[in-house]
């Protein structure tokens, strides 16, 4: 298996949940300040020239979350999603959703036009809409880890992957302050030892 990965992206979601199940993989790791992403061979496995991508025997997949329910689901035995049909997928698949979809975009606004857009580009509105946002979503999530370990059940899932890394993401973005049941969540995922390789 080969993940097309570049640090500090959401390529380290995918590398975090190898590392979880303890699997051989490969890295390879694409300079993006060479345009590496961009070149013709890796377009042809991500049509937008983003990463992450996975490559898995004669086939390729992307989308970070849709990689790490996959992995999930190829390594039943390895217990990281909730048993299919039951409450706890349904969960699993929600938070997986609205972390992605809900939280994830705010976020990369916020990235976009604080740090990455040239500054003629960037928009001061477009941040302060997308934190407000933010301050409905946030407090969403830490109410559902109230007295809770994992974002699902009681044990540690595909979902905490996801969840987390859009947390450290947040986090990253100084959009955690206030939020004190988030920082100790993802606090305590970063103390895993998978989370610590696939950061470093
Ligand atoms: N929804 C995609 C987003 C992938 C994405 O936008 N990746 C960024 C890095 S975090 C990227 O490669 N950007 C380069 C580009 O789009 O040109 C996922 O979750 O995998």
């Amino acid at each position: 298996m080969k993940l097309y990965f570049s640090p500090m992206t959401r390529a380290t979601r995918p590398r975090w949940m190898l590392e979880e199940l303890g699997v051989p993989y490969e890295l390879a790791t694409l300079d993006m300040m060479k345009g590496e992403h961009k070149k013709p061979e890796y377009l042809k496995i991500h049509p937008l020239g983003a990463v992450p991508a996975l490559e898995d025997g004669g086939f390729t997949m992307y989308e970070s979350a849709a990689i790490i329910m996959y992995l999930a689901d190829k390594y039943p035995e390895k217990g990281l999603a909730p048993a299919l049909g039951t409450a706890d997928r349904g969960a699993y698949y929600q938070w997986i959703s609205f972390a992605m979809t809900e939280a994830d975009p705010l976020l990369v606004t916020i990235l976009m036009n604080t740090r990455f857009l040239p500054e003629a580009e960037r928009s001061a509105a477009a941040v302060e809409k997308a934190s407000q946002r933010f301050k409905v979503i946030a407090p969403i999530i830490q109410e559902r880890m109230k007295g809770r370990e994992y974002i699902v059940g009681n044990k540690f899932s595909a979902a905490d992957v996801v969840v987390g890394g859009t947390l450290a993401l947040a986090n990253m973005l100084n959009a955690l302050d206030g939020y004190p049941d988030l920082k100790a969540y993802l606090g305590r995922l970063m103390e895993r030892p998978a989370t610590k390789k696939a950061f470093a």
